[in-house]
């Protein structure tokens, strides 16, 4: 059939705008530089989401909390637990104080106990008075974080001192994934799970199926991190300290690792430049001398946490903080406004970046001025996808330069953050002051922090200096800070 004649004439005008437009576009597009090409290993959407995080926090809480011990035998009876003011908005309140964005609560510690009712064992909340049997710590523990806008994150034991099953490799693993399954289905977005190396040392043999755990954990939970000392996702930093080694790589080669082996404890501290794997170190560490909550024991003071903070979240880490609720079923009142000072503190630090009134310079930039990589992107909001970056002619000389020409500068801080999205590059680098080293350092990462050995300094110029890096070095963002609770002396 004939279509019907149109008479409808697109005006001349239009058509000849519409044929210029590519040229205007394509000169456009000429004039922006395109970004560098990562180097690999690259993070996953979700261990880059991780890394900002930056602090997050454990709650160790279970039969050992009304026991006075760390590692349960297995055989405690259930009525023990009882925590008669149990209020899990008042743990995520003081999270919330802390400024973390994901929990991660023991549903199951080594002595087997479970804080929800599985329908695999009857050793759990629902053989205890609390709340006659009917209660589940896990729910109101995910339900709680989640209206205070905190991400949840779970820890299951895979050494088991109560069950039976434990030594018995086929049944034991199919009992721990079917508790896996039950955690990971019926409790919601689950953003971290824990699989803890640690095992007695007369505990029964047993081979654990960890392929098949990480298996079915990826396909109940798509945005979730493993963690392990192996990772996949995320590694154990290598002690119980909260500190990363001076050097530390995000990168590692995990078919050198394994779980609960103890002669990988420096490798894991300090990552490798050659590895093969993103995979990130996590300093996990207790406020408290224990893991769970004893009567007897205080929380740190603020100087140690921030000595953590600087070790952890300072050299390219996560921090996970452990915060144990008491028998009462709450974090106790010493440890929730420690927790308001850390916070307090590490604002009081960081909120300020002091080269605000600088200049920025740096040695080249990448595309020439109009690249869109010049030094001032250092100084933007966005500590990831905008970043100084130098020309790719330059070799092996790079730094980026803060200046002031009125009041000389002070401050005892430096901060210094990579580009990660398009991987971890710097080997060394080195900050000077009006021309005097300052300090030195290896790898850079998410975020790498120098709390000045000399205290305080002034000048009137800035530099970091990049020695060493894979490729061009990528920065995303740089400060000068002053801590008042810095005291070298
Ligand atoms: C260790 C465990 O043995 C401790 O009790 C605690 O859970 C810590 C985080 O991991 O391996």
């Amino acid at each position: 059939m004939a279509q019907p004649h149109s008479s409808f004439h697109i005006p001349t005008f239009l058509v000849l705008l519409f044929l210029q437009l590519p040229f205007s576009w394509s000169d456009q597009l000429q004039a922006l530089t395109t970004p560098p090409l990562p180097i690999l290993p690259l993070p996953s959407y979700s261990q880059l989401k991780w890394q900002q995080r930056e602090i997050i926090m454990f709650f160790h809480f279970g039969v050992n909390t009304f026991t006075d011990s760390e590692w349960g035998t297995g055989r405690e009876s259930p009525s023990v637990f009882y925590p008669t003011g149990l209020d899990a908005a008042q743990w995520a309140d003081a999270a919330a104080g802390a400024g973390v964005s994901l929990m991660i609560l023991t549903a199951k510690h080594h002595d087997g106990f479970c804080l929800w009712p599985s329908r695999y064992t009857d050793h759990s909340v629902a053989r205890s008075p609390w709340k006659n049997g009917r209660g589940d710590v896990v729910r109101e523990f995910v339900d709680a974080v989640r209206a205070r806008g905190i991400d949840a994150g779970l820890y299951l034991s895979p050494w088991d001192r109560h069950d039976p099953r434990y030594g018995h490799v086929k049944l034991y693993n199919e009992y721990y994934l079917a508790q896996l399954q039950e955690l990971l289905t019926r409790y919601g977005d689950v953003r971290e799970i824990w699989f803890d190396g640690a095992k007695g040392p007369n505990a029964p043999n047993m081979t654990y199926y960890f392929n098949d755990w990480f298996s079915m954990v990826k396909e109940l939970q798509s945005a979730i991190n493993i963690f392990s000392d192996a990772g996949p996702d995320v590694r154990w930093v290598g002690d119980e300290k909260g500190y990363a080694g001076t050097t530390c790589w995000s990168t590692i080669n995990a078919t050198s690792l394994s779980i609960g082996n103890a002669s990988i404890i420096d490798y894991l501290n300090t990552g490798d430049p050659k590895g093969t794997n993103w995979l990130p170190a996590e300093c996990d560490v207790s406020i408290r001398k224990g893991w769970f909550w004893h009567k007897s024991q205080a929380p740190k003071k603020l100087s140690d946490l921030l000595e953590i903070y600087y070790k952890s979240v300072g050299r390219n880490c996560v921090l996970l903080l452990n915060v144990p609720p008491n028998s009462t079923g709450l974090v106790s009142e010493s440890d929730v406004q420690r927790l308001k000072q850390f916070r307090g503190a590490i604002d009081t630090i960081f909120s300020t970046n002091l080269v605000g009134k600088c200049s920025v310079e740096a040695s080249s930039q990448r595309g020439g001025e109009n690249g869109g990589f010049g030094p001032k992107n250092v100084l933007d909001d966005d500590h990831l996808w905008t970043y100084w970056a130098p020309s790719e002619d330059e070799k092996e000389n790079y730094w980026i330069e803060f200046k002031t020409r009125a009041k000389r500068i002070t401050f005892n801080v430096v901060r210094i953050q990579e580009a990660i999205g398009l991987g971890q590059r710097i080997k060394k680098h080195e900050i000077y002051v009006d021309g005097v080293r300052v300090a030195k350092g290896t790898t850079v990462g998410y975020k790498r922090l120098h709390r000045l050995e000399m205290g305080i300094v002034h000048g009137f110029r800035v530099r970091i200096k990049i020695v060493k890096a894979k490729g061009i070095p990528l920065i995303s963002s740089a400060g000068l800070h002053f801590d008042p609770f810095w005291n070298p002396n």
